[in-house]
């Protein structure tokens, strides 16, 4: 061939490089999805981007990342790491490896890939991230609060009420500033301003970690707020979960503990000299401001006689503050970088109507049970108290129904300074609610839906999922497992929001982890969670059932496998191999604990059982019984740990933990089912059966004779569920595994007692803690128990998004996506999308003629397998084309029910017909 012959072709070649040149990869995170961040914990962050959607753009077949102290230095002298062109599709999780990185460091970087022809992209644009301060070696400040108080007031049962404490220092910076952060924490809760302006946006700053091991701390660049010149930095110090009564822990640690704050402000000026500001005996503090008390179930307590106008500006005279005491740093407790995004006030509700249900008490409802706290915007009289109380309920006549609050007073009271319109909310404290009472205002006006807002707070993660339906009640059940997940990731994943628990149940957790995955960004959440089980787990290897730990010494079979299953879920759904490497220990060890408390290889140990199942005839933890719940839980903990060493390469683990199962299975199945497969159990539970097939520990002729006794157990039960915590979330996977997915659907859409419909029915807007908690005809649940934020039982998502909208990862992470819906019910559509680290998956289907319509969209450097559902003589096009004719589209196989495809990254409409 000529060269001029070729000339067509080399051009087409040409254009064909130079319009993926102008595409480049988007979406750059580090670790668990940051942006960007500042006060990073990870000296080897990993890095992910996304390729652009683009019809020419299928898949990666090779990346360049390179990272440099500075920007201009990329993307040709990258000082600290190129990792020159790597042949291989990862565009997630890649980890840093070059020249060591340490403490405030600042490090640029940028990637680029080639796709599926060899063409090569664009250098995608310069994002950066900034370590925080590592070790504690890195801190010179001091810990510092007011002297302990002499009287120090108590709570009817002894707890200490730590009044709180506003501390300040004046300084004055001379010269340019280039670069100014503020490293800080509290053991406490705590409000920093510089300059009268508060720093951040965060709320109940640094969180709840185990305090004793380890405490976060926060990184804030604050050059806007500092001046050359006279500067003063305040701080608001609350008692927090660190020494309030939810902490449990007072009688032996707390008491000891005063809240401290400590803090470290490092200025760089222009010219690279620098200066720093620490916390030390130099501060001045005092407990007379006019917040006089923060509890986090109790509520706060607002003076505003005693505000101190200016108090963190320059020039206010803080003569008569007392001086600090000073604290060296603990070396067993690790000052660590925050490890996933802080609370903040994320969204806020309006108030839709007003009632007086008692003479000068009015009741605003938000419409919605929210986690937060109010903004008011009130008029007030002087000295005239206003009272602010908070309920999830209404009772009959109106009045805030709060006894489920049990001890949590969960009350604001604001006194005024004068006759005048305040704007307040608190601060130290947060409410589950969706009634506010307000009474003690200036009773000349008239109230107004104005006055009360819901500034609802959770941590701060993006939206990753959507579903829904043709169906009215199965849509408000996705928003009720929606505000669920709100209301209940509070810094760490909480059981309730609102009485006086909030704690880290890790049984909860464990359930509702898939489906958390899916509707929010929750990885560096869960991430950072599970450091903290880590933290906790017991010298034997159990896991207590609330982190952080403040309930003693105690696990729960079905509780401490939140430390298998969370690692596990966290991998599958996101690909992140790092989840498994942290916490393959722990897994080990939780393992090796139930082994070592296994009789005959059956873990008759502690547990809260199928907690809070229906008609239960023993008590709240059901009728299946706690060696069979520890041992399915063994079993379940062994096959995550075999699960996670096969990702990880331990291959002698995968083979000493499958000998290990196959043992607790056989054992299971002996003990446990007779030879026509029935439960040998006091009682035929469906836990019992669900937990057998759900977690596969019944050899292959065992489960077709025990499967009929589950369904039997459910016809009995009038086609209604009769399981608790832990059977609920594994009806849907195994009633859809062995073929009942009507049954399964016929569940879900029931109106009656127990169902989640019937919560509907009643009114609910979160998940309950009970099917029941409230009702039209009796009235409230029993009060001991009776949350209207409880998402275990939203655990049910995870198949709606999977199955009823078909939407699920066959490989980790999605890089194999399986697009499998299954029509069903009343439904006359279904949809799901998903933001994944590859880009948007969507699946969407809906009834059309005699047939369906299939929507999908598959993100490039992924492919997917398609499952349509077929009836007998369907047959399936794309807008009348036939499959075979389809580009990017294999056909593996048809059989009587459904046909297999298999599709590269694109979007595709099928038709079936018949
Ligand atoms: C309750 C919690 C939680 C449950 C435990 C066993 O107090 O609310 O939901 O896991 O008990």
């Amino acid at each position: 061939m000529t060269y001029k012959n070729l000339l067509p072709i080399i051009i087409v070649i040409l254009l064909a490089s130079c319009t993926k040149k102008e595409f480049k990869p988007q979406s750059l995170v580090v670790c668990e999805g940051f942006e960007n961040p500042i006060g990073l914990f990870d000296i080897e962050p990993s890095f992910s981007w996304k390729l652009p959607v683009s019809e020419g753009i299928k898949s990666q077949s090779d990346y360049r990342i390179v990272v440099a102290s500075d920007p201009d230095l990329l993307p040709n002298q990258p000082d600290l790491w190129d990792s020159k062109e790597v042949n291989s599709d990862q565009s997630a999780w890649v980890r840093y490896n070059g020249k060591p990185l340490a403490s405030r460091q600042k490090a640029y970087w940028q990637v680029m890939f080639r796709d599926q022809d060899g063409s090569s992209s664009a250098w995608s644009e310069v994002n950066h991230f900034e370590l925080g301060l590592l070790a504690n070696d890195d801190w010179k400040a001091k810990w510092i609060s007011l002297p302990r108080e002499e009287k120090v007031d108590t709570t009817k049962d002894g707890h200490f009420l730590y009044k709180p404490q506003y501390l300040k220092k004046d300084f004055n910076l001379s010269g340019k500033i280039e670069k100014a952060r503020l490293f800080i924490t509290s053991k406490g809760v705590f409000d920093a301003q510089i300059n009268g302006l508060k720093v951040g946006k965060d709320v109940m700053t640094p969180g709840w970690t185990p305090y004793q091991k380890r405490i976060e701390t926060l990184t804030y660049d604050v050059k806007e707020q500092l001046i050359d010149g006279a500067n003063v930095i305040g701080i608001v110090l609350g008692e927090g979960w660190y020494t309030g009564r939810i902490n449990r822990r007072q009688e032996q640690w707390v008491k000891k503990q005063l809240p401290k704050v400590i803090c470290q402000l490092e200025v760089t000026y222009k010219d690279g000299s620098k200066e720093i500001i620490l916390s030390g005996n130099d501060w001045r503090g005092t407990r007379n401001g006019p917040l006089r008390f923060s509890g986090i179930y109790d509520g706060e307590v607002y003076d505003a006689n005693m505000e101190m106008p200016g108090w963190s500006s320059p020039g206010f005279d803080a003569g008569n503050w007392e001086a600090v005491v000073e604290e060296v740093l603990d070396a067993n407790v690790n000052l660590k970088p925050k490890r996933h995004n802080t609370v903040k006030n994320i969204d806020t509700l309006a108030a839709l109507t007003i009632t007086e249900p008692e003479k000068g008490k009015f009741v605003f409802d938000l419409g919605q049970n929210m986690v937060g706290v109010p903004m008011l915007n009130i008029p007030v009289k002087k000295n005239q108290k206003v009272t602010i109380r908070f309920a999830e309920m209404l009772k009959q006549n109106g009045r805030m129904y709060t006894e489920n609050y049990r001890s949590a007073k969960s009350t604001d009271y604001y006194l005024p300074k004068a006759d005048e319109k305040i704007t307040w909310r608190p601060k130290f404290t947060f409410h589950g609610f969706r009634y506010v009472e307000l009474s003690g205002f200036d009773e000349n006006m008239t109230p107004d839906l104005d006055w009360v807002k819901g500034i609802v707070q959770h941590s701060d993660f993006e939206k990753t999922g959507e579903f829904i339906s043709s169906h009215k009640k199965l849509n408000q059940l996705q928003r009720n497992i929606q505000w669920g997940l709100k209301g209940n990731f509070f810094d760490i994943p909480t059981d309730c929001p609102q009485r006086d628990e909030r704690l880290g149940w890790t049984g909860d957790a464990q359930v509702f982890a898939p489906t958390s995955i899916f509707i929010n960004g929750v990885h560096a959440f869960w991430a950072s969670w599970l450091q903290s089980v880590r933290e906790e787990q017991f010298e034997d290897g159990w896991i207590p059932f609330t982190v952080p730990n403040v309930l003693g010494l105690n696990g729960s079979s079905g509780w401490a496998d939140a430390a298998t299953i969370i690692p596990w879920e966290i991998y599958f759904r996101t690909g992140d191999k790092e989840v498994l490497k942290e916490n393959y220990e722990m897994m080990k060890r939780l393992v090796g604990f139930y082994s070592s408390k296994a009789n005959e290889h059956i873990a008759d140990v502690r547990s809260f059982r199928d907690w809070l199942q229906p008609y239960s005839k023993s008590d709240r933890k059901g009728d299946t019984p706690q060696d069979l719940i520890g041992t399915a839980y063994y079993a379940r903990s062994i096959d995550m740990t075999i699960k996670a060493a096969r990702v990880l390469g331990y291959e002698n683990d995968v083979k000493e933990f499958e000998n290990l199962l196959n043992v607790v299975r056989n054992a299971f199945e002996n003990k446990f089912f007779d030879k026509q497969g029935k439960l040998t159990t006091t009682y035929q539970t469906q836990t019992g059966y669900l937990l057998a097939l759900g977690f596969e520990l019944l050899s292959n002729d065992m489960v077709e004779k025990a499967l009929p006794h589950l369904i039997e157990e459910i016809e009995k039960a009038g086609k209604h569920l009769r399981t608790g915590f832990l059977g609920t979330p594994l009806l849907a996977p195994v009633l859809d595994k062995y073929g009942h997915t009507d049954l399964m659907y016929t569940l879900l859409f029931k109106e009656t007692y127990p169902s989640w419909f019937y919560s509907i029915n009643q009114g609910a807007t979160t998940m309950w803690e009970r099917w029941n908690s409230y009702t039209h005809s009796d009235g409230f649940g029993d009060v001991r128990m009776n949350s209207f934020n409880h998402y275990a039982y939203g655990a049910i998502g995870q198949w709606m998004y999977e199955r009823i909208a078909g939407l699920s990862p066959l490989e980790p992470g999605y890089k194999k996506i399986l697009i499998a819906p299954m029509p069903g019910g009343a439904l006359e559509h279904a949809s799901a999308d998903y933001n994944s680290v590859y880009g948007k998956i969507s699946s969407g289907w809906k009834k059309v003629n005699n047939g369906l319509e299939l929507n999908i969209t598959i993100p490039p450097n992924t492919t997917a397998q398609i499952v349509i559902p077929l009836e007998e003589g369907m047959t399936v096009h794309s807008n009348g084309e036939e499959i075979a004719n389809l580009s990017g589209v294999t056909f593996i196989k048809q059989n009587a029910n459904n046909m297999v495809l298999e599709v590269i990254p694109g979007t595709y409409r099928f038709q079936t017909l018949l």
